[in-house]
């Protein structure tokens, strides 16, 4: 009966920790410089970081780092931010403006590889 108390409370600890502190998606934010949102990802075979929060209606400047591991991940396409098949170059910086909150997804063009940008108000 003991356990069972003790089972009670911890469950009833955890509904309160989710509710008081729901989980977050824990992407990371771009950073704002003038007017713009900055941010540098890593293309490695995957991207990192590879959760990432923009604001909305704000343009995003984003920043590729290729390395030598990146094989097909380094040509990336996205319909959400109507961006065309592109064969990323070392340093090459790609502008868009999110339109719509919501998580949506650049990949490469097999759909294997996926950075998760989070675009919120
Ligand atoms: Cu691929």
């Amino acid at each position: 009966m003991k356990i069972f108390k003790i089972v009670l409370l911890v469950v009833l600890l955890l509904v309160l920790w989710v509710i008081f502190f729901p989980p977050s998606f824990g992407g990371q934010r771009a950073e704002m410089v003038g007017g713009e949102q900055k941010i540098d990802i890593t293309v490695q075979s995957s991207y990192s970081p590879e959760k990432i929060a923009v604001k909305k209606d704000i343009p995003v400047r984003m920043k590729f780092k290729i390395t030598g591991a990146a094989a097909c991940s380094k040509i990336i396409v996205s319909s959400a931010f109507g961006i065309p098949v592109t064969e990323l170059k070392d340093n090459q910086e790609l502008v868009f403006t999110p339109g719509q909150k919501g998580s949506y997804n650049i990949t490469c063009t097999h759909g294997m590889y996926y950075l998760v940008v989070r675009v919120t108000a």
